[in-house]
């Protein structure tokens, strides 16, 4: 607006030129006035408009996005200034409204789908610094990460059952915190003595705890403590050892380990690692036979068996619990060696006459024949049988050889292994040479939970009866704790001599938080609904306070039928990756973890199923 048309009322009329020198005081006044109240205004505009920032910007520090729009923009012209200062002021104005709907949009998210969303701006960018063959710096292929449903689960509606779970939860955060002040790094905690434990199964890698807790802490939404224990994988986490280890342990424990805390959680880093150390694996398949040792030296890469093993044979409980976790190395590095080398076992297995239709525990690596003629569903036998039924689920029920070899090993060992005692409680025994040993080992316990898994694939006319046999072991283990002084069971327990579910020999009585049982109640408990697997785990969760809890974590018992405990001062890593989840799991709802989309590898570590393309059903999954 020019001056001159504020002043007619303000100067003299005749006056030709008007001087400030000639105003009279008065003039001189409202001048002021008038001036002040124009720049008052103008404030005013900078300040109240929306987004003043902006326009500050704008005025003051030339914001290029400003010039551009009001100098070259379609719509520049001789409209004037005043039409372009709306222009921008209504393009500010349309991005603050933009910017509030996402901040919006945003808040409603739940925190797994915005992890997945940084996942997945990661995984782009990662994506982008590929080089041409599509893998990355680790030689890794691009893999568009996806979180398999139910990561993460809600709290129970029921306050029993809530407060049951948030129960779990602390004995968790017990385990984890007496682990982390005491034997950080080590790979097992020593409750009563307070310092850091390491078994040989694992050489000098160090830190099983750790990775055997990462998938439970996140489940039980733990992310502080999830955080920690990631850290520690990236920067101490090392498989370059000179060191001789089991393959079967270190296969469940760490990369099974390593696998789920890569899926549930999206972090290259334990994809990396689980890639790592299954290369450093392999070694152990150059047997004639193509079955690995049991024992491994990660740097020579030379390979033996147990020397207590019969004729130097391979355990059927370590070179059959590879499967699941060599099928996914398979799928997250795209070197089909791995699924090569546990498809051959296989092979292998089918080329073999079988006693009764039974698999002895021991084969001997070089001949690719069978040791002593012993059979078991508890410990040498048990998680091979398990891998078979869950290598079919985890196919997305593709695997039909997985499926045929398991239902075939169930029904011989229902023919030639499980009996009643005379009570009428259903037992597994021992198979040695034809003859039966009437003892069932605290590891057989799992075979309820199993067996209830696959009851729903088997021939139709099966499913009601293997729910049955499932129940009838789940009663039968509840009754090997419940026959205890302490209500914790023993490591095997026997039904001859006069005895039922009663362990009768000394080193037979210990409990080293074993999860067997409590895994039974939690697939009984999914499958049926019956209370009673609930109570029977709650039974466990108040016998483990009582006399497993120490101040310095959760130790096992030397004597189960003494009245007071004796610690045996170790707190195992499955504890924290397979008993305590289990009952967590236990006391969650269906929808955690739920079974169409996970398997869980036998140290208790989720695997997602690797799904059909259901669009193309004639083309191979991915594991295929
Ligand atoms: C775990 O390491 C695994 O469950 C394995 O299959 C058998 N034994 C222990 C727990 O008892």
């Amino acid at each position: 607006m020019p001056v001159a048309t504020l002043l007619p009322f303000t100067a003299t009329p005749n006056r030709k030129s008007a001087g400030p020198t000639s105003f009279r005081l008065t003039e001189k006044f409202i001048l002021l006035l008038v001036f002040s109240a124009f720049i008052t205004l103008c404030f005013g505009a900078i300040f109240f408009l929306p987004d003043s920032s902006k326009l500050l910007s704008g005025v003051f520090f030339h914001s290029p996005a400003v010039e551009t729009n009001t100098r070259t923009g379609p719509d520049s012209g001789d409209s004037g200034s005043a039409g372009n200062d709306e222009r921008v002021l209504a393009k500010i104005r349309k991005d603050h409204e933009k910017a509030l709907l996402e901040a919006k949009d945003t808040l409603q998210k739940r925190p797994e789908e915005l992890n997945q969303e940084i996942m997945n701006d990661k995984a782009k960018v990662a994506k982008d610094s590929m080089d041409q063959d599509g893998k990355d710096a680790n030689n890794l292929p691009v893999v568009q990460y996806q979180r398999p449903p139910g990561a993460t689960g809600h709290e129970p509606l029921d306050p029993e059952t809530r407060d049951r779970r948030t129960k779990i939860k602390e004995m968790m955060k017990h385990a984890w915190d007496s682990y982390r002040r005491y034997a950080w790094g080590s790979n097992e905690l020593r409750p009563v003595s307070k310092q850091g434990h390491s078994s040989n199964l694992f050489g000098s890698i160090k830190g099983a705890t750790i990775v055997d807790a990462l998938d439970t802490l996140y489940i039980m939404e733990m992310f502080e403590e999830f955080d920690a224990a990631t850290d520690w994988v990236d920067k101490n986490l090392d498989f370059k050892v000179n060191a001789e280890v089991s393959v079967f342990e270190v296969n469940i424990r760490f990369v099974g380990g390593l696998l789920s805390a890569y899926y549930l959680s999206g972090k290259e880093v334990f994809r990396r690692k689980a890639v790592e150390l299954g290369e450093k694996l392999l070694p152990a398949f150059k047997t004639p036979t193509g079955i690995p040792w049991a024992l491994l030296n990660l740097k020579s890469g030379i390979g033996r068996n147990w020397p207590w093993a019969s004729g130097g044979s391979s355990i059927l409980a370590e070179y059959g619990t590879l499967h699941l976790e060599f099928m996914h190395l398979s799928k997250l590095s795209g070197n089909p060696e791995f699924a090569q080398k546990v498809m051959n076992i296989r092979k292998v297995l089918n080329r073999l006459d079988k006693p009764q239709g039974l698999y002895p525990n021991y084969l001997n690596p070089n001949s690719g024949q069978w040791g002593q003629h012993h059979v078991s569903v508890g410990g040498l036998g048990d998680s091979f049988y398990e891998y078979l039924l869950k290598a079919w689920l985890m196919s997305d029920k593709s695997d039909e050889e997985g499926k045929k070899m398991y239902y075939d090993a169930l029904q011989a060992i229902e023919t030639n292994l499980m009996r009643k005692s005379s009570s009428g409680l259903t037992y597994i025994a021992e198979w040695k040479g034809g003859l039966l040993e009437h003892k069932m080992g605290h590891l057989t316990c799992f075979a309820g939970g199993m067996i209830a898994l696959g009851a729903d694939g088997a021939p139709s006319d099966k499913t009601g009866h293997q729910m049955e046999l499932a129940a009838e072991i789940a009663r039968t283990c509840h009754e090997s704790y419940s026959r205890t002084a302490l209500k914790l069971g023993p490591e095997a327990f026997r039904f001859d001599g006069g005895v039922e579910a009663i362990a009768t020999r000394q080193n037979e009585k210990y409990f080293i938080l074993r999860p067997e049982v409590i895994e039974t109640y939690m697939y009984m408990w999914r499958f049926t609904h019956d209370p009673k697997y609930r109570e029977w785990g709650w039974e466990a969760v108040q016998a483990l306070e009582q006399h497993c809890k120490v101040e310095g974590g959760y130790s096992g018992i030397r004597d189960v039928y003494a009245s007071t405990p004796n610690h045996d001062d170790v707190q195992q890593s499955f504890y924290l990756a397979e008993t305590l989840k289990y009952l967590y799991l236990l006391f969650s709802d269906d929808d955690h973890l739920p079974f169409d989309h996970w398997v869980f590898n036998t140290e208790a570590h989720p695997l997602p199923v690797i799904k059909k393309d259901r669009t193309d059903p004639d083309r191979p999954n991915e594991v295929e």
